[in-house]
């Protein structure tokens, strides 16, 4: 039987997750390299720690000098949900492409003063490894994390159904889009997400995304300059009655992402 097949089969889950700091742990001022979620059972954990090494030891952010890699065992439920659609928007400038993110931002009903803020926020805090939330009543950063930002969690995709899923829709099978389309799947399945902006802090990679339920996951390939290790992750929230919870979703509630072949309705 193949590893992902057995993975199926056995019930108990656990978290694994990664993160990777140069000049000493992010807590002690360090500079954020890289970070990874991963969900498996106890028969491919040492799979899923060696692969999770690996993604930390090999970043063109630099080389660490401190790593956590740490696992628990969920024990809730795992939520399953369809990818957002994926759509690649081809720009030939940043400007091209800067104004394109904020053209679907804006399509979500988010007020100009609400981006504004958030590009404000961005540069505010430019060394950010997690998310920031906006609201987008009050334009304000309403998340608690200041340099930390929120970090989603306790999120995969089995990489047989994800390859069948790259292969339908002619998508390279890096774990870069995979990671990015579960985690912002996640996020926006979410009633009180209005949209996701993010690009990598990975200066190797300038591709970014919008991304929001109506439409989908927006791939936009030139969001900034090459060699820039300046990314951006931010959340756009509408009606969040409790700040808390929704945290709570983002950090703990276990989501696999699962591509159903026959139900899905292409638009793109
Ligand atoms: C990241 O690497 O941190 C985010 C990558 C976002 C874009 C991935 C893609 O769709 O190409
Ligand atoms: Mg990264």
């Amino acid at each position: 039987m193949k590893r992902e097949e057995r993975k199926l089969l056995d019930g108990n889950y656990y978290s694994v997750r990664m993160r990777a700091a140069k000049n000493g742990a992010h807590e002690h001022g360090g500079k954020h390299i890289s970070g990874g979620e991963v969900l498996s059972n106890y028969g491919n954990l040492k799979y899923a720690v060696n692969a999770l090494l690996e993604k930390g030891l090999n970043h063109s952010r630099g080389n660490p000098d401190f790593m956590q890699i740490q696992f628990e065992l969920i024990d809730e439920p795992i939520k399953r949900m369809k990818p957002l659609q994926i759509v690649t928007n081809e720009v030939d400038s940043i400007e091209e492409g800067q104004s394109f993110a904020r053209r679907l931002l804006e399509k979500e009903g988010i007020q100009r003063a609400s981006i504004e803020k958030a590009y404000q926020f961005m540069t505010e805090y430019s060394g950010i490894r997690g998310a920031m939330l906006i609201d987008i009543q009050s334009n304000e950063r309403i998340d608690d994390r200041k340099e930390k930002g929120v970090r989603v969690s306790r999120m995969d995709w089995l990489d047989t159904n994800f390859e069948k899923w790259a292969n339908c829709y002619m998508m390279p099978k890096n774990s870069r889009v995979k990671e990015a389309l579960v985690l912002a799947t996640k996020v926006n399945e979410h009633p009180a997400t209005v949209a996701e902006l993010c690009w990598s802090d990975d200066p190797e990679y300038i591709t970014g995304y919008v991304a929001s339920k109506k439409l989908g996951y927006q791939r936009i390939t030139k969001l900034k300059e090459y060699g820039d290790e300046r990314g951006c992750r931010i959340f756009f929230v509408n009606g969040l009655t409790d700040l808390h919870t929704y945290i709570h979703y983002l950090e703990k509630q276990p989501v696999f992402v699962e591509w159903e072949e026959e139900n899905d309705t292409r638009s793109n």
